[in-house]
């Protein structure tokens, strides 16, 4: 048995106005929280200092780089990590970084139990777009604020445990998994911001939209036997509302553990890695059963290209 207690500190809304101490005031409360409840790992949301900043157009360069970090830990940061070395919790949480040589990324790290950095994510499938669009009910300029990550999916030995990281629309995709999964992976930790309603598609309400988030991460955990952990930021930002649903899934794909609220919530369980055997050593074992000869057009191909225009193409 190799137990690892995983705490999931769903955040609730952060307003554009709020300071980045407040905000680390309020993720140090949870994680005394996770503290009293044993916790070994702690998981914090996408962009957790912050309001979800790219619904925002802006074009002013100094007021865009106000929400990005230049260092981490800074100065606003270090009394979180001070607080995890403490308790000797390990954390993860993600931030808009922006890099020494002006790069701008939406960036999730990990630490151990000393509150030492050992990874480092940087999120690949940025959703929404870069140009101001008036058809949309709100804006999701991530295309605009951020390039698409350059790490691709890391996998990292930390508790005694196979760790990697995704985050917020990333979990949508089965190669996220399998990437890490191939690595052997047995612990994915996400954080999101997930608007209740579609911007494209206003009756997509909140049903269906957390059942799609529940449905990714599910999948994900079960066709690679691995652990998820998928954290929201949630609430009311701005008059902009984000769903909650954050879950710890099990390598079965069953939830184990999930937010009742849309508030600073923790959300504990007992995760035992070595619950990720079976999975890799029968069904998904993927050396005897996985068809690569098969699979070409997974990295071949980005769009849909159907067996017609295939034809037309060769002619
Ligand atoms: N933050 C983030 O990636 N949110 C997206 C919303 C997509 S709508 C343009 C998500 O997949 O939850």
């Amino acid at each position: 048995m190799r137990e690892i207690v995983i705490g999931g500190a769903q955040m609730g809304a952060i307003q554009k106005a709020d300071s980045r101490a407040d905000v680390v005031a309020r993720m140090i409360a949870l994680l005394d929280q996770a503290a009293e409840a044993g916790c070994d790992l702690v998981v914090y949301p996408e962009l957790t200092l912050t309001t979800f900043f790219p619904r925002w157009w802006m074009d002013d360069p100094a007021e865009i780089d106000q929400w990005f970090e230049t260092e981490m830990p800074g100065p606003d940061t270090q009394p979180l990590f001070d607080a995890a070395r403490k308790h000797g919790i390990a954390i993860t949480f993600g931030y808009a970084e922006k890099t020494p040589e002006g790069r701008y990324f939406n960036t999730s790290i990990l630490t151990d139990k000393e509150g030492n950095i050992v990874g480092k994510y940087r999120k690949t499938h940025l959703p929404g777009h870069s140009e101001y669009d008036e058809d949309r009910l709100f804006q999701h300029l991530e295309k605009k604020y951020f390039e698409p990550g350059d790490t691709g999916f890391p996998v990292w030995r930390n508790l005694d445990a196979w760790m990697g990281m995704c985050i917020c629309n990333d979990r949508r995709w089965p190669e996220v998994y399998r990437e890490m999964g191939l690595q052997g992976v047995e612990l994915i930790t996400l954080g999101y911001n997930t608007p209740t309603v579609n911007s494209q598609h206003g009756d997509e309400g909140l049903e269906k939209r957390l059942y799609h988030s529940d449905l990714s991460m599910s999948a994900g955990a079960y066709q690679n036997a691995t652990w998820v952990v998928g954290v929201a930021k949630a609430g009311v930002e701005d008059g902009h509302p984000l769903m909650g649903g954050s879950i710890i899934v099990d390598p079965n794909g069953m939830v184990v553990a999930r937010a009742k609220t849309e508030e600073d919530e923790l959300i504990v369980h007992a995760c035992d890695m070595d619950m990720c055997n079976f999975g890799k050593a029968t069904i998904f074992d993927f050396k005897r059963h996985r068809r690569i000869e098969h699979y070409t057009r997974i990295t071949g191909q980005t769009g849909v290209i159907t067996p017609d225009q295939e034809t037309r193409s060769a002619e």
